[in-house]
């Protein structure tokens, strides 16, 4: 089992896409774990992206993610990293493959919905960035048996 985290951005809440990506989700097996609408402030910002600082896009980058309310939320499962960048698709949205959330709802790589950790151990340093200790909650679904038996 793994656990990842996603950011539903700025431009996602704003078009009313929270309901179609959270149910994208849902509907492959993944288990929400945690749930927040939040406003990410500077500060958040930068550690979360301090990987891409000095590149062109940076501020940008930080602008737009803290411009308005994000949903983020955790994702648990099988391979849940993995399976959640496919779920999401290509950086740049305008090479993402249809049937993607960025495939199917964004143009460009400046607005492209949503965000989800790229190795676990992204996933553990921003599931700590945007959830407590005691935030996540462990809990059986009626349907995991039908999903990943065993
Ligand atoms: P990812 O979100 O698919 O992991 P990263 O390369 O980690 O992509 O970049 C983080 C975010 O920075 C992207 O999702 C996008 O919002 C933004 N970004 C990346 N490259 C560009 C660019 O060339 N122009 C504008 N924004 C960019
Ligand atoms: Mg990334």
């Amino acid at each position: 089992m793994e656990r990842t985290l996603v950011i539903i951005k700025p431009d996602g809440v704003q078009r009313g896409l929270i309901g179609d990506v959270l149910t994208r989700f849902e509907r492959r097996g993944l288990k929400i774990v945690g749930l927040r609408l939040i406003k990410v402030d500077r500060m958040l910002a930068e550690r979360h992206y301090a990987v891409h600082k000095g590149k062109s896009f940076y501020d940008g980058l930080v602008e737009y993610i803290t411009s308005a309310p994000v949903v983020v939320f955790a994702l648990e499962g099988p391979d849940a990293i993995q399976v959640t960048r496919r779920v999401v698709g290509a950086t740049k949205s305008n090479e993402a493959a249809p049937g993607t959330i960025r495939g199917d709802l964004a143009l460009t790589v400046g607005r492209n919905i949503i965000h989800a950790s790229d190795s676990p151990e992204t996933a553990a340093f921003e599931l700590g960035l945007y959830f407590g200790a005691g935030d996540l909650i462990e809990y059986g679904k009626i349907s995991d048996n039908w999903v990943f038996p065993g």
